[in-house]
């Protein structure tokens, strides 16, 4: 039937092990694994020879149709999947933020709103929290009970952050909920001293921005929220850490017992940030995000090797994209520059050049920090995150040899520059598949608008994931 679909020879790679068996895949599910499997006659096959079959990229971590910084960022709901989908992402955790006055509901449903109609692949969403009182604490436990949230992001930067004191209270609530906090880990009062006297000393090209928030200011905030976690006993993630020295204290904070965890991304991954200083405007604040990608040019492969060692849980993509015209709003001065950048279309791609084919990870490890640690860490395991029988049938047949060149000209993004241009990946996906559907198909990108489901992520209760 036109519902099914079979996927013959292919290497299947989870992040527990690696498997010879074809693939039946029936109403969006997969329905059985074996060998030679027999199916009716009249569905396709797809023969992957040669091929790994991987789980669905899932990115925790994306700002699509987001406001932010007096602009609203360049990938909506459907340039923003459909780039995921064609590198071989095939569920997305967005981020809610509502207006000043919006009640916590009134987002979530304006969200679900804008979502509707444009997603090409399955998304769920985490809530922002950017202040503390009797109505925000009812509408977060009706946001977990009846809409299928069960994270919330506070930022410990920027004019809407959180004092301890909040952060505290709103920990302790999460615990109680059963379900993750989120944490932008920089020092916001540092960065506001530090900005203000780099401007006054007249420096206010983009060079300016990782001057302002060097790596001990992400670090000590990572520090100070593992603390906290740890004295209320709420489990935390922590998005975007860039620095070497944010990773090592996150690690040194989990072996003294907090319940911490830790997302990189592929641009922290992917570009070296040695580079960075001596690019024109343009350059510079195009690669311009919170936490900044970091000068020292060995971060990537320390970041890397803690993903390896299990040190790091997660890469996403944190895809907030300005366009180039956005970005000179700051021209001028630094702490006006839009806070963004791509990464959703090549998060997979960049992992699997600098991992994989470099040796550092595994095919397994490759699946674990794009996929299944994700799935596990936002409780939508096994539904998404495996190939398993049961499971949701979000595939993509990754083909190792195949390489590509990163670039703006052939990005599925609307925004209109690339920070990683010009690079080379080994890593390609030559089908897609999502709920069953083929929308990647030899390299040709068939997606249909709209036809992305709204995911609820359970809260956890009591707390599960192990890695
Ligand atoms: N950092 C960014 O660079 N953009 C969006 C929000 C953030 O924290
Ligand atoms: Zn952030
Ligand atoms: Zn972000
Ligand atoms: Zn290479």
């Amino acid at each position: 039937s036109q519902n099914s679909l079979l996927i013959r020879n292919g290497t299947i790679v989870n992040a527990d092990g690696i498997s010879e068996n074809d693939i039946f895949i029936e109403n969006g599910i997969i329905k059985e694994l074996g060998k030679n499997l027999s199916v009716p006659n009249g569905i396709r096959s797809i023969d992957a020879k040669g091929f790994f079959i991987l789980p669905g990229g899932v990115d925790p971590h994306t700002h699509l149709e987001f406001e932010f910084m007096g602009t609203v960022t360049a990938d909506d709901f459907y340039h923003g999947t459909k780039a995921a989908v064609a590198g071989g992402t095939t569920t997305i955790i967005d981020f809610m933020d509502g207006k000043e006055n919006e009640t916590l509901i009134d987002a979530y449903n304006s969200y679900r709103e804008k979502a509707e109609g444009k997603v090409c692949c399955d998304y769920g969403f985490h809530m922002v929290i950017k202040g503390w009182n009797e109505r925000i604490k009812a509408d977060m436990e009706t946001l977990c009970s009846e809409h299928g949230i069960n994270s919330f992001k506070m930022f410990m930067a920027y004019s809407f952050r959180l004092n301890d004191s909040q952060l505290y209270s709103i920990l302790e609530h999460i615990r109680n909920l059963g379900a993750l906090a989120q944490i932008h880990a920089e020092n916001g009062t540092i960065i506001d001293k530090n900005t203000e006297r780099l401007l006054e000393k007249g420096i206010t090209g983009p060079e300016g921005h990782e001057l302002s928030r060097p790596e001990e200011v992400e670090a000590e905030a990572v520090n100070r929220v593992c603390v906290i976690s740890k004295q209320v006993s709420c489990p935390v993630y922590i998005v975007h850490v860039m620095s070497k020295l944010a990773a090592q204290t996150l690690a040194d904070c989990r072996k003294r017992g907090a319940q911490v965890f830790g997302e990189t991304l592929a641009s922290a991954l992917g570009l070296d940030g040695s580079q960075l200083p001596h690019k024109c405007f343009e350059e510079a604040a195009g690669c311009l995000m919170s936490p900044p990608i970091r000068p020292d040019p060995t971060t990537p492969r320390f970041l890397m090797d803690f993903l390896k060692q299990g040190n790091l849980q997660v890469v996403g993509s944190d895809n907030c994209t300005f366009n180039k015209e956005q970005k000179k709003i700051g021209m001028g001065d630094f702490s006006k520059i839009p806070n963004g950048i791509n990464g959703l279309q090549d998060r997979m791609s960049v992992v699997w050049e600098k991992g994989v084919h470099t040796g550092i990870l595994s095919p397994t490890d490759f699946v674990a920090v794009t996929s299944t640690n994700a799935a596990k860490i936002f409780n939508i395991y096994p539904r998404k995150g495996c190939i398993a029988v049961g499971s949701d049938a979000d595939l993509v047949v990754w083909n190792p040899t195949k390489t590509r060149v990163i670039s703006a000209k052939t990005h599925q993004h609307a925004v209109d520059f690339n920070i990683f241009e010009g690079m080379e990946c080994h890593g390609v996906p030559e089908y897609v598949i999502v709920n069953g559907r083929v929308c990647v198909d030899q390299g040709q990108l068939n997606i249909i608008k709209g036809s992305g489901r709204y995911l609820e992520c359970p809260v956890f209760c009591p707390y599960v994931y192990k890695q």
